[in-house]
């Protein structure tokens, strides 16, 4: 099973979109891991945004993140990095598609609702960076056999 950093940026907490877009994981199949309300130091912010330093948008995107708290998860499940990166849509909302969280709730990428990881690589060293171990609840969840069992 792959698992993923989900943000919900500061966007989406004023917004009043937490429910909504944790709906959406969970109707998805995905399973919630790990989960804490938060404010984001301007360290971390620096960290996790460091592939971005030097870009146009880098120091707004820093003070964005900043700005409010966030929402930040651990979503697991097969194939959950593209699953989730489906379900946000596109970077630019209005490229986002249609029913994908970006399209349906924003409309510029500076505001652009969410982050999820997007490979394994990065999921594995966001997560270390975002969350202790320990703030990892291992659990079986009841209907993992009818959504992932393979009929082969
Ligand atoms: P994504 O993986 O879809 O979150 O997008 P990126 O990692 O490419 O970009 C990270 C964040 O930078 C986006 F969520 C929003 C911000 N950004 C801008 O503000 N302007 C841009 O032109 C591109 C990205």
């Amino acid at each position: 099973m792959e698992r993923s950093l989900v943000l919900i940026k500061p966007d989406g907490v004023q917004r009043g979109l937490v429910g909504e877009i944790i709906k959406r994981l969970e109707q998805r199949g995905l399973k919630l891991v790990a989960a804490k309300f938060m404010w984001v130091s301007d360290q971390l912010a620096q960290t996790h945004y460091a592939v971005h330093f030097g870009k146009p948008f880098y120091n707004g995107l820093i003070n964005y993140i900043c700005s409010a708290p966030v929402m930040a998860m651990v979503w697991e499940g097969q194939d959950a990095i593209a699953a989730i990166r489906q379900t946000m849509g596109a970077t630019n909302p209005t490229v986002a598609a249609p029913g994908t969280i970006r399209h349906d709730f924003a409309i510029i990428s500076s505001r652009n609702l969410t982050h999820a990881s997007d490979s394994v690589e990065n999921s594995e060293k966001e997560i270390a960076l975002w969350f202790k171990p320990e703030e990892l609840v291992t659990w079986s969840k009841i209907d993992e056999e009818w959504l992932f069992k393979s009929n082969n």
